[in-house]
């Protein structure tokens, strides 16, 4: 009878065991015919553009449509309509990546009450507006990588100036945060952050902000632009200055609109992630929310294709890797 009973106890454990395995493989399966639109900052921006490209090679893989639609400009309110259409057009899921952490909160939150799962990129929403944030890296090492870079090109001396993107951006606000938090270090007690100028990721603003920054510090020796518009644009305004190779600039630029910098002398080093893998991401993280595979919770996981398997952290956060420097001993092994 025992005998009988302990038989029995191990064919239905064996039993719920392969259901349990066959659910959890079946699980991972990704919908086909999802529709999963990409709104980025802005529609022109040339790294919104290769995360673009991130996003629909993804979405192509698993079978299902994608779009990118958005704003010519980086303004807080100005991805609003986008969302209310998509959240009309029955989105599977939108991937979102912000122009200010709380203008899009109402509106993302009626997105998801009609069904549609929605994953920030590159710039976080409010935690209530979405199911996951996907973050090119961890942000606190962003920030403070970038002071470490530029303390190093300046010699740990002197004046210098943040060129940021808007003055609402989630990430690069996140980011200054931790440039400040690293400057308090007695290490950089010889260096002065003189002043935050906005760029607001727009090529000609960007241009003359920098321009306004030389003109309103004659002693200024570093800039340090965290955003792939303003990195660009101020590397153009310096390449052609008397202060090219003298006043020094990093910050976060793709390499393939920096690269005649680096090989002409005005920039020594940069840092980026690579934003196509960084959509890559999202759009998996996407299909799987879509496909009630994942919920957002920490410790859940899901696999990204060519990118392997990831774990979401706290807050629903989920982390592309870390970022590369690049200098002119690398930047020709790198085309975005
Ligand atoms: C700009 C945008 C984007 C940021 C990069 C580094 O393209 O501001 O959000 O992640 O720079």
């Amino acid at each position: 009878m025992i005998f009988k009973f302990n038989r029995m106890a191990s064919a239905l454990c064996m039993a719920s065991f392969l259901v349990a395995s066959a659910v959890s493989v079946q699980a991972q399966e990704i919908k086909k015919g999802l529709s999963i639109a990409f709104l980025p900052k802005q529609i022109n921006n040339p790294y919104n553009v290769i995360t673009g490209g991130g996003v629909s090679e993804a979405v192509k893989a698993l079978g299902g449509k994608s779009k990118m639609v958005g704003p010519s400009d980086a303004g807080a309110s100005s991805q609003v309509s986008y969302i209310n259409t998509l959240t009309t057009q029955k989105q599977n899921a939108i991937i979102v990546s912000a122009n200010d952490p709380n203008a899009l909160l109402p509106y993302l939150k009626k997105a998801s009450e009609a069904g549609t799962k929605i994953v920030a990129v590159d710039s976080d929403v409010g935690e209530d507006g979405r199911a996951l944030f996907i973050n090119q890296a961890n942000s606190e090492g962003i920030g403070r990588a970038q002071v470490q870079l530029m303390a190093k090109l300046m010699g740990g001396k002197g004046e210098f100036a943040i060129l940021s993107a808007t003055p609402n951006a989630t990430n690069q606000n996140t980011w200054i945060k931790w440039m400040q938090e690293e400057l308090e270090k007695p290490e950089y007690k010889d260096m002065k952050l003189v002043k935050i100028a906005y760029g607001n990721d727009d090529d000609q603003k960007s241009f003359v902000e920098t321009q306004g920054l030389i003109q309103a510090y004659p002693q200024l020796k570093g800039i340090i632009s965290p955003t792939t518009v303003g990195i660009s644009a101020a590397a153009r305004y310096l390449s052609t200055s008397p202060l090219k190779g003298k006043l020094q600039l990093t910050g976060l630029g793709t390499p393939n609109q920096m690269r005649e910098y680096i090989k002409n002398g005005t920039v020594v080093a940069f840092q980026l992630w690579n934003p196509a893998d960084l959509g890559y991401l999202a759009a998996y993280a996407a299909g799987h929310l879509a496909s009630g595979n994942i919920t957002g919770k920490a410790g859940e996981t899901f696999t990204a294709g060519k990118l392997g398997k990831y774990t979401i952290g706290d807050k629903g956060e989920v982390i592309l890797g870390a970022p590369t420097t690049f200098d002119k001993t690398n930047i020709d092994k790198f085309n975005y």
